[in-house]
């Protein structure tokens, strides 16, 4: 007798029921959002340093992993409630929790060929994340550059991915468009007049960001984006992804520590100098 689910599917059973436990594992840690691309779809949108080939030969499938809403942040408050050098101890506290989640689960992928790769500006090898989780089916683009869920809006963070030679069966990706029929009050709302032909310009907002402090610890624009709007990031977290500094100063009030407990002061996000930290698109 066949024991796979469905005897017509020739995929892996054990690799789906590892990524389903994985799933769960991760979810558990704040990691709620999730999404499979296909790398054959990945590879026919990347330039050939970003292809399987050269990340991971072999590779079928691309589990991306991101968080909705404040699930995450509030996972790492109590992590760090359970032991502070969490904080104390990590420049980058919530990207080194992340990479703590994962690497508990990740045994349970067995002996399945793969790499994964994180979506900070520290990260060792940069991946396009907006476009891997839209090839997942985790959200669509939006006039602010960032990828809207349809349930959590912008306050979707992406953060780790993990290539598999593995088939899986992919998620289809979206096709709803709410920027489409939307009034746009992001684009009314942006202080720093970022939107050009009605799409945000980088480069505007970043010279924004450079000679004016209206935007430093908050974006009007993402605050007017009705998507979502329900599922906002909490005040301290906004903050920690913000304006790092008092971003991290609230962190630290969460979990209890007084001032002077924390050796670091917290950086980024990297607005003036991220060309050159970045290349998701490689040489
Ligand atoms: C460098 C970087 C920055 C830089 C440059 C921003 C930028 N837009 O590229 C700076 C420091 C300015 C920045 C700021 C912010 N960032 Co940032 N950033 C990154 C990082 C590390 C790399 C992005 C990159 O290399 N961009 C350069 C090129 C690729 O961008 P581009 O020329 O604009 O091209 C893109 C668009 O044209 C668009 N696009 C064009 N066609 C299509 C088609 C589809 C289907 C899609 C989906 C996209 C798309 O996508 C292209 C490629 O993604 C990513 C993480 C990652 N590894 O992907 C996070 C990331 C993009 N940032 C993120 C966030 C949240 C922010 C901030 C809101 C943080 C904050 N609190 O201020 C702001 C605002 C950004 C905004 N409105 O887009 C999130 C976005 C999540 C989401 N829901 O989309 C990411 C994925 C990080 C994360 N951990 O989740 N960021």
């Amino acid at each position: 007798m066949d024991s796979r689910p469905n005897p017509r599917d020739d995929r892996p059973v054990d690799a789906v029921g590892a990524v389903t436990r994985l799933r769960a594992a991760v979810a558990a840690g704040g990691l709620n959002v999730t999404g499979t691309a296909d790398a054959a779809a990945w590879d026919a949108a990347m330039p050939a340093s970003r292809r399987t080939d050269a990340l991971l030969p072999g590779a079928r499938s691309i589990l991306v992993f991101g968080n909705g809403g404040s699930a995450l942040w509030n996972a790492l408050v109590a992590d760090l409630r359970r032991d502070p050098r969490g904080l104390t101890e990590q420049l980058h506290p919530l990207d080194a929790y992340v990479r703590r989640v994962v690497a508990a689960a990740d045994p349970l992928l067995g002996d399945v060929p793969r790499r994964w790769f994180w979506a900070t500006a520290e990260a060792e090898l940069h991946v396009d994340f907006r476009m891997l989780a839209a090839l997942g089916g985790m959200g669509v683009q939006s006039k602010l550059g960032l990828l809207l869920h349809p349930e959590w809006g912008t306050w979707l963070g992406l953060r780790a991915a993990c290539f598999l030679a593995s088939d899986l069966p992919a998620s289809a990706p979206l096709t709803h468009e709410p920027c489409i029929s939307c009034h746009a009050p992001c684009i009314t709302a942006c202080v720093g007049a970022a939107f050009v032909d009605s799409r945000w310009d980088v480069d505007t907002c970043a010279r924004f960001h450079r000679d004016a402090d209206a935007c430093e610890r908050t974006c009007a624009s993402r605050l007017a984006c009705p998507e979502g709007a329900a599922h906002r990031y909490a005040p301290a977290h906004y903050a920690y992804h913000s304006h790092r500094r008092s971003g991290r100063a609230l962190l630290r009030e969460a979990i209890g520590l007084p001032p002077g407990a924390d050796p670091h002061e917290g950086v980024g996000p990297h607005w003036g100098d991220w060309r050159a930290r970045v290349d998701v698109k490689g040489p």
